[in-house]
């Protein structure tokens, strides 16, 4: 490494390499170690249909973004859903495989995505081979084939997301307390029902048994509060997390909604005490369209007022927060410059595009500086690290080295090590140093 100011010919040149050999830390995904169990067992050949670890081409190709893209070409009038989810997972990938890369260029992202992966594996896109892509994958074995996406996606942990109110989920929890000690992964404990569905949410604890009722009395917001200091003790989540609609308001201590009761008495309180940051991914409208399954929720817009009122009301919890709606992302940006204990991150879901990530990389730069975590890869299918951290890299590159331009024509001289330190905040220190307080 040089301390050496940088001539500006190499500069883009210089903040690309930097980006892309800086490790990163992936702050949220769906992804999951083996002991979680795999539906595609590969060559260890221990095949469990309800594993939560999905890999290889047929889990790529019926991505739910997939999904609810070939409803496009092949409607429902044509092709009922209930047939469609009746299919193995095979011929669904061969339905998709057929109308969204054969009868059609596979132009959108969620597509294009899949034909990276396949040429950083090694595999040729233009064989059009689905049968030899299958043959392939079906020799890895699950855990190595974890190393080895790790290594070409240079990734260096991967961040889960543990859903405390799915039943699978929960009993490999209850059923082996080392299912999450993988080191390659780190765990978050996810629990959006408590905030989205409180009576639900009791029902399911005083089941569990937790005396915790619809009626939000000190005794049972006390006991919610035991139940989630429990899970946080078996998980070892590092932050705790959740999904919310865009009707979420917080409105203040006098606000007595549900939520927004179980948010100030039992979330926040809880998480504090631990020194744990609170994730909201907020704007995602459920099921419009249930019939697609993962693949029918909505985009909706959402209230940035109610971020600040939180941030400014509980200076002692530190809020990740990414917002689904494109309209919402500047009044966020702003926010987080009012607010130290706001980190703002990735460029969630239908956001996760060349246009739009290039967009929101850039105004945050200017408005936040190195200040923020510009991508979290979302990957519900483990090779999907791949795509996504590859995709976004560059586009990350492009806006730093603009940046770093600008600055070069004022007479500032950066060096190398500056910019490969920009590169470690934005891919890895910033959420890092976030979580350690
Ligand atoms: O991006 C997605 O795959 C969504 O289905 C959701 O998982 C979302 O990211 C979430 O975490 O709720
Ligand atoms: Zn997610």
């Amino acid at each position: 490494m040089s301390s050496t100011a940088i001539a500006p010919t190499p500069l883009a040149e210089l903040v690309s390499q930097a980006i892309e050999e800086q490790p990163v830390w992936d702050m949220h995904t769906h992804l999951y170690p083996p002991t979680f169990g795999t539906p595609a067992g590969g060559s260890s050949g221990k095949a469990d249909p309800q594993g939560l670890l999905l890999w290889g081409i047929d889990e790529l190709l019926t991505y739910h973004y997939l999904v609810a893209e070939v409803y496009r070409c092949v409607p429902a009038s044509k092709l009922p859903y209930a047939d469609f989810w009746k299919m193995s997972k095979q011929e669904q990938a061969d339905h998709i495989w057929r109308e969204l890369f054969l009868e059609r260029s596979p132009l959108s992202e969620a597509c294009r995505g899949v034909l990276t992966t396949l040429e950083k594996l090694g595999l040729d896109p233009s064989d059009r081979d689905l049968a030899g892509y299958r043959s392939w994958f079906a020799e890895q074995d699950p855990s190595d084939y974890i190393d080895r996406v790790m290594e070409i996606a240079n990734v260096s942990r991967i961040t889960m997301t543990n859903a405390v109110f799915d039943p699978n989920e929960r009993q490999r929890w209850l059923a082996d307390p080392q299912v999450g000690s993988d080191p390659r992964f780190a765990p978050v404990l996810r629990f959006d029902n408590l905030l989205r569905d409180w009576a639900g949410a009791a029902r399911l604890l005083s089941e569990w048994g937790y005396e915790v009722y619809e009626e939000q009395s000190d005794a049972s917001l006390e006991n919610a509060r035991g139940f989630l200091r429990d899970w946080l003790d078996r998980t070892r989540g590092i932050y705790g997390a959740v999904s919310l609609p865009p009707s979420f308001r917080y409105g203040g201590a006098d606000d007595n909604s549900t939520g927004s009761v179980a948010l100030r008495e039992v979330v926040l309180p809880v998480l504090a005490e631990r020194g744990l940051p609170f994730a909201m991914m907020i704007g995602s409208q459920l099921q419009v369209n249930a019939s697609l399954r993962d693949g029918g929720d909505t985009v909706g817009k959402s209230d940035v007022g109610s971020v600040l009122t939180l941030c400014r009301d509980f200076p002692d919890n530190r809020f990740f927060c990414t917002m689904l709606a494109r309209e919402n992302q500047h009044e966020l940006m702003v926010a987080a410059r009012k607010f130290g204990n706001l980190m703002i991150f990735g460029c969630w879901w239908f956001l996760n595009n060349p246009s739009l990530i290039d967009e929101l990389t850039r105004m945050r730069m200017e408005l936040l500086g190195p200040t923020f975590i510009p991508q979290h890869s979302d990957a519900r299918v483990l090779d999907q690290l791949i795509y996504k951290w590859d995709h976004s890299r560059k586009l990350i590159a492009t806006v730093l080295a603009d940046k770093h331009a600008d600055l070069a024509a004022t007479g500032w001289k950066a060096t190398e090590d500056e910019v490969r330190r920009d590169a470690k905040m934005l891919l890895h220190s910033n959420f890092e140093k976030f979580l350690a307080g």
